[in-house]
């Protein structure tokens, strides 16, 4: 899935709040698990290695992809948490992995167009 959307970076990750708080509108790309963020679709089509702002990819398998229906300020918002690099079990205890997870899970908005592009979106990163 590709497509242009509205970003909020809002958590960097559970206890610490993304520095970079505005909204950009950015061109996504979604192939697997993984989801690629571009300035815009023409920068994608040049040179599909460039991501905006030199960020890294997002694995957002065990992530979660909702509607944000408690965010009003914008319409057609969804949330996307990520589940961070803390996912493979080594043995460790339940309840410290557990941790892991928590300290490690960012969070972003992101806004569609209109309710179908939406649900599109969401499906895509659920199923991701
Ligand atoms: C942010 C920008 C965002 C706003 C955010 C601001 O400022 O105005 O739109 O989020 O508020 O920090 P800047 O552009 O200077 O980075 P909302 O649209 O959700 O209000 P926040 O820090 O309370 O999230």
């Amino acid at each position: 899935l590709e497509g242009s959307l509205v970003r909020k970076h809002e958590w960097e990750s559970t206890t610490k709040k993304a520095s970079n708080r505005s909204w950009d509108k950015l061109f996504l790309v979604l192939r697997g698990s993984m989801l690629f963020f571009y300035k815009d679709r023409k920068s994608y089509q040049a040179a599909p290695e460039v991501y905006f702002r030199a960020e890294p990819p997002i694995d957002v398998s065990g992530g979660q992809a909702t509607v944000a229906d408690d965010y009003t300020k914008k319409k057609h918002v969804m949330r996307l948490n990520i589940q961070g690099p803390f996912h493979v079990n080594m043995g460790i205890e339940k309840p410290l992995l557990c941790i892991c997870r928590l300290l490690s899970g960012a969070e972003y908005l992101f806004q569609a167009k209109d309710e179908e592009e939406l649900t599109m979106w969401v499906g895509a990163l659920q199923a991701a």
